[in-house]
C-alpha cells in the first residue's frame, strides 16, 4: 500500500508542468493542432499556443476505449466562436476511434494542466500541459 501511495505522489510531481520538454513553435493562426489520445498518453503531451491566435484543436482517439481531454483552467481562459461554447466542465469526451474538433482562441498566458479523467488513466501517464504564451 505504501509503495502505491509513493508512486502516486511521484506521478503527481511529474504531472505538474515545469519546463516544456519539446521545443515547438506555437501554433499559427487558423492552424489545426492535432492531439492523439491513446492508452495511456496524449501525443503531443505539451501543446504550445499563443494568446489571441485562433486554433482548431483536433482530438483523435486512437484506441477502442473512450478517453477525455480535460483542461478546465485552459478552456476557462479561452474564448469560442459565435454559436459554439466551452466544453462542459472543461472536459471533452472522445469515444473510441472517434474525433472531436474545437475552435478556440486562448485568452490568458499561462501553463495549464491537461489530463484524462478516466479512472487511473492520469496515473498511467495520460497527462500533459498546454502552454499559452503572450
Ligand atoms: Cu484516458
Amino acid at each position: 500500500m505504501m509503495r502505491i501511495v509513493q508512486s502516486a505522489v511521484a506521478v503527481v510531481l511529474v504531472a505538474v508542468p515545469g519546463l516544456p520538454c519539446a521545443i515547438a513553435q506555437p501554433a499559427a493562426a487558423g492552424q489545426t493542432v492535432t492531439v492523439t489520445l491513446s492508452n495511456f498518453a496524449f501525443e503531443p503531451e505539451h501543446l504550445r499556443l499563443k494568446v489571441g491566435v485562433p486554433v482548431r484543436l483536433r482530438l483523435v482517439n486512437d484506441s477502442s476505449g473512450a478517453h477525455d481531454f480535460s483542461a478546465p483552467a485552459f478552456f476557462a481562459a479561452s474564448s469560442f466562436p459565435p454559436g459554439t461554447s466551452a466544453p462542459k466542465d472543461g472536459d471533452v469526451d472522445v469515444a473510441g476511434h472517434d474525433s472531436v474538433e474545437i475552435n478556440l482562441i486562448p485568452r490568458t498566458a499561462g501553463t495549464y494542466r491537461l489530463r484524462c479523467t478516466h479512472f487511473l488513466h492520469g496515473l498511467f501517464g495520460m497527462h500533459g500541459s498546454i502552454e499559452v504564451s503572450p
